[in-house]
């Protein structure tokens, strides 16, 4: 399978570090591409962000129309809905991927994200994922998205640092790690804390290939039609679709 990922960011190195992430745990078979728009922001740190990311995360995916599947690689699981409207392969966001399995393996989990700006944002995901009562607390190391790739940043022992506090005052007994820069850090974390530690970049890697695999693709019966093709004016006239989706 063609499995295309995308960083809805505009940082080339993530997404280097997402792609090594993602091929570290594809099946034979699976070729991963992982992509970045130029157009957006540097890293998706809350709302404003998130929402001037996405246009640029749709157009990577309208590019191409023969991936027979995309993870959005960013934990907010940016524009996820409005990718599955457009795209008829299926779509995964990694947050939505790993919360998945952490319920898989565990009775409760907490999440590790960067900055407390991005906490609501991710507190309102495990809501409308419906993990509201399976997920201990969101919570952050207070280390930049960017900073995480610096080893001078100590982002390391700040991330194993909150997991330790999820364990006790969370009684936590899996964490999800709520950053795709963070990928390449879940062995390591699980080995000391002796816990699963889930990376939603390789999470959602493997149910991408399950769903190809039971040739399950985005039900368009509602919510998820195609955009009714109309006028977009201005900046934004290349996003409308036309009458044939
Ligand atoms: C991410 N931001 O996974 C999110 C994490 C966050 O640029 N990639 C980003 O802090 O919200």
């Amino acid at each position: 399978m063609h499995l295309t990922i995308v960083n809805p960011n505009t940082t080339a190195s993530m997404t280097h570090t997402i792609g090594e992430a993602a091929r570290a745990v594809a099946a034979p078979g699976t070729v991963i591409e992982a992509v970045n728009p130029e157009h957006g922001p540097a890293s998706i740190e809350g709302y404003y962000d998130e929402v001037h990311a996405i246009p640029g995360m749709l157009a990577e995916m309208r590019a191409r129309p023969g991936a027979d599947a995309f993870v959005i690689a960013c934990f907010d699981d940016t524009g996820l809905e409005a990718a599955r409207s457009l795209m008829d392969a299926p779509v995964i966001g990694i947050g939505e991927a790993a919360m998945h399995l952490a319920t898989l393996v565990a009775g409760r989990f907490s999440v590790v994200t960067t900055l407390a700006v991005s906490v609501p944002a991710l507190e309102h995901n495990v809501h409308k994922y419906g993990f509201s009562h399976r997920c201990g607390r969101v919570r952050s190391c207070e280390v930049p998205v960017l900073e995480l790739e610096d080893p001078a940043s100590g982002a390391y022992g700040l991330i194993s640092a909150e997991i330790s506090r999820a364990k006790t005052e969370d009684r936590a007994e899996a964490i999800v790690l709520g950053c795709a820069g963070m990928a390449d850090l879940a062995a390591r974390l699980s080995a000391e804390h002796g816990i699963p530690v889930i990376d939603g970049v390789a999470a959602a890697v493997k149910l991408a290939e399950s769903l190809h695999a039971l040739g399950l693709k985005t039900s368009k019966a509602c919510g998820y039609a195609p955009p009714r093709p109309k006028a977009y004016r201005g900046m934004f006239a290349p996003a409308a679709v036309a009458t044939d989706g």
